[in-house]
């Protein structure tokens, strides 16, 4: 038993590898973690899993929007470190806390079956029953989502829209126990996880608020050098949910946008096509550039051999076992959208975007 693993001699003399999955201590982490591992459970029942939990600055810093520290690798950067030190082998993450580039000797193995990708709005138990449309005018939207914001002000404008932080469990206890907002946006996904889908009382459609790269898909981060866990861990990937990330991601990340940008997405898979719109605004929402373009991303057999030197990686994320010719085709469908909206002055609107978040 040589090498960099650690090997485990269980209750019946049996020696199993030890696979340590790193996990931020919030709770919404821990059941992401916890379903990757039941997944990898069921598929590796001899591996042995072992979860350990750490807090990152995005957990630390609670009073300050996410868009406004500043900090690029706000919930990864911790669980990086012990990936690279080699105390952890697996990180799961919400694949739209991901930057688009990773650091060097990290990558996404794996990009699980999108939940529902929608933001949805979670109601004061006072206000039970109505809508965004017919709640009383002012009445005040807590989210700190530059996204969100900047759409719904425009479609609503007759509501208001505050900052709200902290992890779920804190955002839904300000909401319920104080009188300061009369709703909060946030990611279906994440309620669903947590086990609050009662709480949401309506879906936000793409004609209301469209979402954000990757909401709703879990990511599984590894080093990219480790083989054996990428091979591993390989076969959790969804392959129409790889797809649609990777145009949104690569729209992202030519636009040359952060977590922290007024940018959303929405894509689709019919067939063999996948269909990617894609848009920024101005902070208050009255600027708006967006586009839809599409391309066929056929699954072909011609998957990339793992065994070469230089694996591809689109935009983060290694997928040995789906059509290469796939992956480039919604790579460059993002690229190629983002450079549409780049030619219609998508520039100007982010930069005076970040400038005037900055400057609050
Ligand atoms: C990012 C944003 C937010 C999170 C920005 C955005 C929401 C921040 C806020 C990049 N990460 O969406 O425009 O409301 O102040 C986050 C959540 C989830 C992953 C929670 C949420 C769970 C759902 C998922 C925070 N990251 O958005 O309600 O897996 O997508």
């Amino acid at each position: 038993m040589e090498g960099p693993f650690k090997y485990i001699r269980e209750g019946n003399g049996k020696v199993s590898r030890v696979i340590r999955m790193g996990t931020r201590k919030s709770q919404l982490a821990r059941i992401q973690t916890d379903s990757v591992a039941s997944r990898l459970k069921e598929l590796y029942p001899d591996v042995h899993l072992e979860i350990v939990a750490m807090s990152t600055i995005g957990d630390k810093i609670l009073d300050t929007a996410l868009s406004k520290i500043g900090e690029k690798s706000l919930f990864t950067k911790e669980l990086e470190n012990a990936l690279e030190r080699n105390e952890v082998d697996i990180v799961v993450h919400s694949l739209k806390d991901l930057p688009t580039s990773l650091p060097t000797g990290f990558t996404i193995g794996a990009i699980l079956q999108r939940e529902n990708p929608h933001d949805a709005v979670v109601l004061h138990p006072k206000n039970a029953g109505l809508t965004l449309d017919n709640l009383p005018e002012k009445s005040v939207i807590g989210t700190s989502s530059l996204r969100r914001a900047a759409q719904l002000k425009k479609r609503f404008p007759q509501l208001e829209f505050e900052n709200i932080r902290g992890n779920l469990n804190t955002r839904l206890k300000k909401l319920d126990e104080k009188d300061d907002y009369a709703a909060i946006i946030l990611a279906a996904a994440g309620l669903k996880r947590m086990g609050w889908e009662n709480r949401i009382s309506q879906i936000l459609g793409p004609e209301d608020c469209m979402y954000a790269v990757g909401q709703g898909a879990l990511a599984v981060e590894v080093r990219a050098q480790d083989r054996d866990i990428l091979e591993m861990v390989s076969v959790l990937h969804h392959p129409d949910t790889v797809l649609r990330c990777i145009s949104e991601r690569a729209f992202l990340k030519q636009l040359e946008g952060g977590c922290s940008v007024p940018v959303a997405v929405h894509t689709e898979v019919k067939g063999s096509m996948l269909y990617l719109t894609g848009a920024v605004y101005s902070l208050d929402g009255a600027d708006c550039l967006k586009d839809t373009m599409q391309t066929c991303v056929e699954i072909d057999n011609k998957v990339s051999e793992s065994a070469q030197e230089c694996v591809p990686v689109h935009v983060a994320v290694t997928a040995n076992n789906i059509s290469s010719s796939a992956l480039d085709a919604a790579e460059k469908l993002g690229m190629d959208l983002a450079n549409v909206l780049l030619n219609k002055g998508a520039k100007d609107i982010l930069t005076t975007a970040r400038k005037l978040n900055d400057a609050r």
